[in-house]
């Protein structure tokens, strides 16, 4: 497998960490994005991912984009261990702990729309950052909320590492790059906590990527 991947992206990240937990072997194609000029914009990488977002994770002839997608093609090629819990009720509330980072969060902290912030509305980066960690703060009241429904364990779903440490610890890595602490989120801030000891979110960590800077 090859996985189109740029250090510092979140859902990158995302990816990297399920492939490690699997214990899945892949190589690694660095996309350099930027906010002007990155390599999401060429035209060599539209063809590899119409959406001009990483991750593309190519596994022979199938390219799959979007990361929950991609988790899905990996707990089905290789079901251990599994990203989503087998029990309806717990499997619901993974994808919902998944989906409210990837669809409330992640977006509103894009590159995309940094620069139309930037570029269109013309706030300065102080302003684009307000902006982010705006909805970075109310996102995460929200998601320390849901995790303290009493099924949290050592990890956010049970005392396994699942789905949600892989989308929680790469946007928990997108508060501490915009000068945020966890402080204000005690659950969250344990559970990433305990993933930085986990050789699996090691080796996933964006400062250990062959792109890093
Ligand atoms: N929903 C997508 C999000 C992908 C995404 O937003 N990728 C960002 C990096 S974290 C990106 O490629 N941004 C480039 C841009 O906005 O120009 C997923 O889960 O894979």
């Amino acid at each position: 497998m090859r996985l189109y991947s740029f250090f510092r992206s979140s859902a990158s990240h995302r990816v990297r960490i399920a492939l490690a937990l699997k214990g899945l072997p892949y190589t690694y194609e660095a996309v350099p994005l930027a906010l002007h000029g990155g390599a999401q914009q060429t035209d060599a990488y539209r063809a590899v991912n119409a959406q001009q977002l990483v991750p593309t994770l190519v596994d022979g002839d199938v390219h799959v984009s979007q990361s929950l997608a991609i988790f899905d093609l990996l707990d089905r090629k290789r079901a251990d261990p599994p990203l989503f819990p087998a029990d309806v009720a717990g499997r619901a509330r993974v994808w919902s702990l998944c989906l409210y980072v990837a669809c409330e969060i992640q977006p509103l902290q894009n590159l995309r729309v940094e620069r139309y912030l930037a570029d269109v509305l013309k706030l300065d980066p102080a302003g684009c950052t307000a902006f982010k960690r705006h909805f970075q703060d109310i996102g995460f009241d929200v998601v320390e909320a849901m995790l303290n429904d009493g099924h949290a364990g050592e990890y956010g779903h049970g005392d396994e590492p699942t789905a949600v440490e892989c989308m929680l610890v790469p946007q928990a890595g997108a508060v501490l790059r915009t000068g945020g602490t966890l402080e204000r989120w005690p659950t969250i801030a344990r559970i990433v906590a305990t993933c930085a000891r986990h050789p699996a979110f090691l080796a996933a960590a964006p400062e250990h990527q062959p792109d890093a800077y």
